[in-house]
Order: C-alpha cells, then sequence, then structure tokens
C-alpha cells in the first residue's frame, strides 16, 4: 500500500512536469500524458463498484476528464500552440479530450506542410516516406541523362547505374551497396592507419542517448531538435520516457570524459568511432549528400592545453584534405568557418570545401573543431595539472562522412556514369576478351586470366568478364557505368602480337602495350590517371572561382553559378544580411569558409558587401 502511494506521488509530479519540449511532436507529448494518466488509474485506489447511490459517479468522471484537458492544454508549446488553446478553452462546452487533440494535430500538421512547401519537400514524403518518384526514373538504359541537363536525375542514375546506391522505401533513407562499402572501407583503412600513428583509440558508445543527457547541452541541441529523431515505444507499450537515437555523440561520449579523466596523466584521452547517425533532415534528401542515416568517423579528444588541442584541429584537417585530394581525386580549400556557420558548441570550426561546378554549389567535406572547454564547463571534465590545481579540459571534434563519396561521384561522374579514381575505385582493371569470329576463344580467355592473375599478384584490383551472353561492346557499356579506370582489350590480334590494348575510363584514350611489363606499365597508368582526374576536377573548380570587390559583381557572379573568393569585414550580421539579399532571386549565398591560404589583402580594401574595411577573403557562394 505504502509503495503504491508513493508510485501515485511520483506520477502526480511527473503529471506537473510533463511537458511538450521543443522539437517533440504533439503525438508523443499526448502519449506521454497518456501513460501517466494510465498508470496512475492503475495504481489509485477506486471503489469496486458504485456504492453513491445518487449517483454523481457521472459528475466525477466529467471533471476528470476536464482537469486531463487543462493537463493537456496547459503543457503544450505555448510558442507554438497559445491560439489553437485559446479556441479549445472558448468553446462552450469545452470539447473532450480527444477532440482538443484532433485540433491540436490538425495545426500542427498545417504547420509542417507550410514549412515543407518553403523547404521543397511535399508531405508524403516526410509521413508515409515513399520514394515512387525516384524510382520511376529508369535505369535499365543506363544513364540517359546528360549531367548540364538534369543534374539530379543524372546524379540519380549514376549513383544507381554505378550499383553504388540504392533507393529504401523510407525518404532520405538509402542502401549502400558493395562497390560503395567498398570505397568507404578503403578510406577507412588510410585513416585507421592515421589514427594508430596519432594514438587515438578505437571505440563504440551506444547508438540511444536519453533524454536527461541530450538536454543537458540544451543551448547546442536547441537549434538542431528538429532533426533529433526518438523511440517512443517498445512493441504496443509507449515507452515512460523517449530515449533518443545520437545525431552526434557529444553528449553520449562526454559524461564517461568526466568519469575517466582526472588526472593530467590521463590526458590526451583521444578516441574515434565509425558508426551511424540519423539526423532527420527535412530539406531535399540526395543520395550520400544529405540521407537521415549515414555512416561517418567521429573523433573525441580532450588536451592539458589549448596549443596541443589547435594543433591537432589542423592535423585532422590535413588528412581530410588528403583522403579528397589523394584519394578521391576532388580539390578541396582548407578554412575556418564563418561565426554563422560554425558548429554552435565550437569554440571555432575549421572545414575542407569542395565546389560541384555543374551545380554552382559548395559543399562542406569534413570539419575539424576547437570545443574550446564549452563542453568541459557542461559535463564537468576536469583535470588537476603538474602543479596540482584543477582545471578544466581543451576539447576537439572532428568527422567525415559518406558524403565525401557523393562528392567525388558529383566530381568525376560523366555522361556514360561513375568515373572512379584508382586509388579507391573497387575494380581498378577489368579484362575483356575479344573473341573475333572463328577466333581461338580459349585461348583469347587463357591470357585474359593470366593477365587478370599477374596483375592481382602484384596488389592491383583487377577482375576479368568472360561471360559469353554479353557482346564486348555491351560489357564495355556497363564496366564504363560502374567506373572502373582501366579497361583492357585482349583479341586474336593482340594474341599474335603478345600485346593487350588498354582503354581509359577518364580520357577514354585508347594504346597498345607490350605484354611484357605489362604489370609495371598498368601501375604508372593508374597514377597518371588519378593525377590527371585530380588536375582536371582542379582546372574546372579553378575556372568557375572568380575574385569579387563589389555587390553588383557578387550578384552577377552567383547568377553564373561561380565560386566566389570575396573581400568582407567578417561580421555576422552583414552575412545574415547578404543571405536575405539573396534568398529570393538566385537562391540564397553564405560563406563557405575563409581560406587559410589567404592572398594578401592590400590597403583600403572594403568589404563587398558592407562596404566596411575588409578583414579577411572570403568563399562565399550557394551550398549543399
Ligand atoms: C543534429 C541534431 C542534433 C549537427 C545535429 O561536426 C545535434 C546535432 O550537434 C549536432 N547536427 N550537430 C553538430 C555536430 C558536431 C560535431 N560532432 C562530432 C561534428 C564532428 C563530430
Amino acid at each position: 500500500m505504502k509503495k503504491n502511494s508513493a508510485r501515485v506521488h511520483e506520477l502526480k509530479d511527473d503529471l506537473r512536469s510533463c511537458r511538450q519540449r521543443k522539437g517533440m511532436t504533439v503525438c508523443d507529448y499526448y502519449n506521454k500524458l497518456k501513460t501517466i494518466w494510465e498508470d496512475l488509474e492503475t495504481h489509485q485506489h477506486k471503489p469496486k463498484s458504485c456504492r453513491c447511490g445518487g449517483c454523481n459517479c457521472e459528475d466525477v468522471e466529467t471533471s476528470r476528464d476536464e482537469e486531463k484537458l487543462h493537463q493537456f492544454l496547459l503543457g503544450l508549446d505555448a510558442s507554438i500552440y497559445t491560439n489553437v488553446k485559446d479556441e479549445i478553452l472558448d468553446t462552450d462546452p469545452l470539447p473532450s479530450l480527444e477532440q482538443a487533440y484532433s485540433m491540436v494535430s490538425q495545426e500542427e500538421k498545417n504547420r509542417v506542410s507550410s514549412y515543407q512547401k518553403v523547404s521543397g519537400e511535399t508531405v508524403v514524403d516526410v509521413i508515409s516516406s515513399g520514394n515512387a518518384e525516384e524510382d520511376s526514373i529508369d535505369t535499365s538504359l543506363g544513364v540517359t541523362v546528360k549531367k548540364y541537363e538534369d543534374f539530379g536525375q543524372w546524379y540519380s542514375q549514376v549513383c544507381r547505374c554505378g550499383e553504388m546506391m540504392a533507393y529504401y522505401d523510407i525518404s532520405g533513407c538509402y542502401i549502400l551497396r558493395p562497390n560503395a562499402m567498398k570505397i568507404w572501407n578503403i578510406m577507412r583503412t588510410y585513416f585507421d592507419a592515421v589514427l594508430e600513428k596519432a594514438k587515438v583509440g578505437e571505440s563504440y558508445f551506444p547508438l540511444f542517448v536519453s533524454t536527461s543527457v541530450l538536454e543537458k547541452e540544451k543551448d547546442h541541441v536547441e537549434g538542431f531538435a528538429p532533426e533529433v529523431a526518438w523511440v517512443t515505444k517498445a512493441g504496443k507499450s509507449d515507452l515512460n520516457v523517449p530515449i533518443a537515437i545520437r545525431p552526434t555523440s557529444e553528449t553520449v561520449i562526454y559524461p564517461y570524459f568526466s568519469k575517466w579523466i582526472k588526472s593530467h596523466r590521463d590526458l590526451p584521452l583521444k578516441l574515434n568511432q565509425w558508426n551511424n547517425v540519423v539526423r532527420w533532415e527535412f530539406s531535399k534528401p540526395t543520395p550520400f549528400i544529405r540521407s537521415r542515416e549515414f555512416l561517418w568517423q567521429e573523433g573525441h579528444t580532450a588536451h592539458a592545453t589549448k596549443e596541443e588541442a589547435d594543433k591537432e584541429v589542423l592535423e585532422v584537417l590535413d588528412h581530410y584534405c588528403h583522403l579528397y585530394e589523394e584519394y578521391l581525386a576532388v580539390p578541396v580549400v582548407k578554412g575556418m568557418k564563418s561565426e554563422n556557420e560554425k558548429f554552435a558548441g565550437a569554440l571555432y570550426t575549421t572545414s575542407v570545401e569542395a565546389f560541384i561546378p555543374e551545380t554552382g554549389r559548395g559543399i562542406q567535406g569534413a570539419t575539424s573543431h576547437c570545443l574550446g572547454k564549452k563542453f568541459a564547463k557542461m559535463f564537468d571534465i576536469t583535470f588537476t595539472n603538474k602543479e596540482g590545481k584543477n582545471r578544466r579540459v581543451w576539447q576537439n571534434s572532428w568527422a567525415y562522412s559518406t558524403r565525401t563519396i557523393g562528392v567525388m561521384i558529383m566530381t568525376h561522374g560523366d555522361d556514360k556514369g561513375l568515373v572512379n579514381p584508382p586509388k579507391v575505385a573497387p575494380i581498378q582493371v577489368i579484362v575483356v576478351p575479344v573473341p573475333f569470329k572463328d577466333a581461338d576463344t580459349k585461348e583469347i580467355s587463357k591470357a585474359c586470366t593470366d593477365v587478370k592473375d599477374a596483375l592481382r599478384k602484384d596488389g592491383i584490383r583487377a577482375e576479368e568478364d568472360l561471360s559469353d551472353n554479353y557482346s564486348p561492346k555491351c560489357k564495355y557499356t556497363q564496366w564504363e557505368m560502374r567506373g572502373v579506370p582501366l579497361r583492357i582489350e585482349i583479341g586474336p590480334r593482340d594474341l599474335a602480337k603478345d600485346q593487350v590494348r588498354t582503354v581509359r575510363r577518364d580520357t577514354g584514350v585508347k594504346a597498345d602495350v607490350p605484354r611484357v611489363g605489362l604489370v609495371e606499365h598498368v601501375k604508372e597508368l593508374l597514377e597518371k590517371i588519378q593525377h590527371n582526374m585530380f588536375d582536371v576536377a582542379k582546372q574546372k573548380r579553378d575556372a568557375a572561382c572568380v575574385i569579387v570587390k563589389t555587390w553588383d559583381e557578387f550578384v552577377e557572379a552567383l547568377g553564373q553559378k561561380k565560386l566566389i573568393l570575396a573581400p568582407w569585414c567578417d561580421e555576422k550580421e552583414v552575412e545574415m544580411d547578404v543571405k536575405r539579399r539573396t534568398k529570393d532571386e538566385i537562391g540564397a549565398a553564405k560563406t563557405l569558409c575563409s581560406p587559410f591560404d589567404q592572398p594578401e589583402i592590400p590597403e583600403g580594401t572594403l568589404c563587398f558587401a558592407s562596404g566596411k574595411p575588409a578583414k579577411k577573403w572570403t568563399y562565399w557562394g550557394k551550398s549543399y
């Protein structure tokens, strides 16, 4: 009995504090209340049968329902639902709880759909998912849309025809197929070696975040709240307290940093995890580029000094740059994010930025943040230094994600499909027999297998395509679509001359190469392809870049899909103003980064947007 009354007391307390928090749906909030009401009903002492005689039981019931209605209305997010709440309270007689709930949900739906109209996504996309639109683009004929004609459709076809991904029946979620996972794992192998050398430990923290921990860093989560996905049910029962799915792991990891770090001997503490995160984005989803679940590595480190933290931020950024430029053959700019664009929880944010000339959009490739002592303060992460004094740690966090693959596809893909840089290509060389009529097919097949084996023996990722139900022409198209950087063809003439024919995917250039010394030649060729792909991408990026000095030049360049480098006064208000002024006509422009490699600013240079003295050169553009 005593236990029961304690529980009732607890539940009444829960009821008093139950509120619709920011980002919580009306349905979630209502379900939470319902769970408490139901719990209360089971725990509260109730007469077995009516003995009042009168009988006024119905009145009691009615006033209890009214009480519930008031509780429900009182806890609603006042910044959104005040009007509908007043409307309900003005109704005479008062509507039932269920009717009131419907009215509030209707209001929520109206808000969501008007928000989606603004952001360009349909209600169906969000609520019931479904990818009818994307799936209706036929891929059985291969890539039929040209990169310059309709970039979005082209990208979708290339991703699917190249067997990198497939659409899934939940909007914004995609299946990563073996070709994409192979590329991801090649990059991971590089980065794991970097982590090993830097003595960053591998770890794995849980996918779930408790409400209380997530709310601990309210300030920075607030802006992101609409993107947090929640688990509210187990089977058919509602969870008493919903559990969030990690959108990033600061709140998951830092309570343990606080436990594990006591003295300067525990520093630096450096952890990395390879995992998935979920962010329920409302802007247009795009495979690899913006998805609701994605893979990444997230590094979290704590240091005794700012110097050490600063140094690491830049070292990590160099590795991200290396991944893009040396592995994916994509040129990037290293730089500092503006106050407006930095991670709100960071002291400063650095990034590598890529640019897609065909769409005229910049894209953030990876970020490395110095968090300063902000999280150390929130999570109480302190250590006793060598002098015996208690100090807060300096922290960093850094990540790159599967977005890297999307940037690579957008940069190099052409009208035939994927073009994979050799360093990350799942298959680097495909050997195809070309058996003319009456040729000795067995001999040709054997030569293909020998060449493939010799290449593989030297570590080259080579395959052969000996299938006899497709013509060589058809095979070429297929392997081109999948982006294989080098094709080797062997026909009767090649056999007779003890040579093979090489065909480059990047340039289409064909050459006859002797079998003797072939492996070395192929290795060199793959390197040439890798470098050429980077050079071509860089030329295109540089050709799209303009320096502007005035607002008129800026607007013109933006309209021409340029990557803009402009002198800027570095003021938050001015960046916001540029965003506002460009929003309607050409699409909002923002800063991408201020490059570390700063050209000189001649004395007297003015900001292109405000006319105030310029402090730095900054890249501007529309962005993904
Ligand atoms: C979405 C929902 C909730 C980004 C979010 O960049 C929270 C967040 O904190 C959020 N989207 N962020 C910022 C992530 C910062 C940081 N985390 C670790 C990184 C690198 C790795």
